[in-house]
């Protein structure tokens, strides 16, 4: 139970809880804030949370939208992080003096990113002179919008080198300085000097972001911020609390995303966010769903090294359950735990892979983004890698997916091959063993269940 506790890793969304009976060797994962990080060449002083004139820029940058008072868009992504980075931008703007009625948020639809062409249409109407884009991901794209504009790109996920960005467009990245910082945090890290008050006011909206993306269990030792004094105003519980609830409306069909923004950046505290009435049905609504898909069982690779489920949610569910079963399969071989679901956008599969806990620690770390790469490279047919399309094998080493037309999925599904169940032989049977396979946890739901109610 203690290894869970105090090793939650930074892309569990909801760490969780391991069964009452579990009895598993114990594993040794080293807390996340103790990731070596890089130092400066020249000063030998460590390079965190992102490069220095990264975060410089980053600064001038806010402070340039807030002395053109000009109409400036804040783009979100839809999670408990990507949404208090926008909250902590908000505030830090209206505090150095942008005037509120000049600030709009974009939220994208199901299913998009932000190079979509009906988003980047949609984002253009607000006529934006500066654009924030904040932990939406990291890749090469054509700018923003077609109108001119400035735009500064926040973010965490894996850039595969320097032009990994939109053109034109400023960025500040975490992701080569581990331990990689959330955007929440990085966002508060750029905030917290330009405004005595923006401590004082988001610093909550650090924590809850940053709970959301690395789990609820994550220390605050260095590099991490010191959070002491925010811990004696708000308990973690509280915090936690509302991280699920932050996250709920966009695991629900209905995908209602603005209701989350809309609760974050009324909320003066987390305790406010326990008792917005549209956040506790989206959990409940959430919370159904995942009940209904929490006992599939696993398909398991001929080599052994990934066990897939699949799901058909219209609600965004595949990544809560690979996070929560990477906790339990444990299979020394086991180097994949990916949930496919063919539910959540027409014609595509959106799949999540994860990391078994019990294997995080290896040395040299599973990479997922090259083990999908792989794949790929193994396919018979060489067109596959394009028509898989841009949305695959992007986000973390230790937490990628994709969503992927369906003919395509089959054809990754096929590159990875599977034992049919009608050849069971004495090698299959070691693989496909029912030992291999735990009860699925009943504890998959305590992150909805476990909170009131009303
Ligand atoms: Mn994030």
């Amino acid at each position: 139970m203690r290894r869970l506790a105090s090793t939650a890793p930074w892309w569990a969304e909801a760490a969780p809880k391991p069964p009452q009976k579990a009895k598993k060797p114990k594993i040794e994962i080293p807390a996340y804030h103790l990731t070596p990080s890089v130092t400066d060449p020249e000063t030998g002083e460590i390079v965190w949370p992102a490069p220095r004139d990264q975060i410089s820029r980053a600064r001038d940058f806010i402070q340039e939208c807030v002395a053109a008072q000009q109409p400036t868009l804040i783009v979100p992504d839809k999670d408990a992080d990507g949404l208090s980075s926008g909250a902590i931008l908000r505030r830090t703007l209206i505090l150095l003096g942008l005037d509120p009625a000049l600030i709009s948020a974009h939220l994208l639809q199901k299913g998009n990113d932000v190079h979509a062409a009906d988003e980047r249409a949609a984002m253009a109407t607000h006529k934006p002179a500066y654009i924030f884009v904040l932990d939406q991901g990291s890749q090469r794209s054509p700018p923003i919008i077609d109108a001119p504009h400035k735009a500064l790109l926040i973010d965490h996920h894996w850039a595969r080198d320097d032009t990994d960005f939109p053109e034109g467009a400023l960025h500040v990245s975490s992701c080569r300085c581990p331990p990689v910082a959330t955007s929440a945090l990085l966002t508060y890290t750029i905030c917290a000097p330009l405004h005595p008050d923006v401590p004082k006011t988001c610093a909550w909206l650090c924590v809850l972001g940053t709970h959301g993306d690395l789990g609820t269990s994550i220390k605050w030792d260095p590099p991490f911020p010191d959070m002491k004094d925010t811990f004696k105003i708000y308990t973690k519980t509280t915090i936690n609390k509302a991280v699920a609830l932050v996250n709920a409306p966009r695991r629900t069909p209905a995908y209602n995303v603005p209701e989350a923004w809309a609760a974050l950046i009324a909320a003066n505290s987390p305790g406010d966010l326990l008792v917005n009435n549209d956040l506790l049905v989206a959990r409940a609504v959430a919370g159904a769903e995942l009940k209904r898909w929490s006992h599939e069982r696993p398909r398991f690779s001929r080599d052994g090294r990934f066990a897939v489920f699949r799901i058909n949610s219209p609600a965004q569910i595949h990544n809560v359950i690979s996070t929560r079963w990477a906790a339990f399969l444990t299979s020394p071989r086991l180097e994949v735990i990916l949930v496919a679901n063919e539910g959540y956008l027409p014609g595509k599969v959106n799949f999540s892979c994860r990391v078994p806990q019990n294997v995080r620690a290896r040395d040299p770390p599973i990479d997922i983004i090259a083990i999908l790469m792989d794949l790929v490279d193994r396919a018979k047919n060489p067109t596959l890698k394009e028509r898989l399309g841009e949305s695959f094998a992007r986000g973390h080493k230790q937490a990628s997916g994709g969503i992927v037309p369906k003919a395509e999925f089959e054809e990754l599904m096929e590159i990875i091959g599977f034992w049919k169940a009608v050849e069971k032989t004495e090698a299959t049977a070691e693989t496909t063993t029912e030992s291999v396979v735990p009860e699925p946890p009943n504890t998959i739901m305590n992150n909805f269940e476990k909170q009131p109610t009303g």
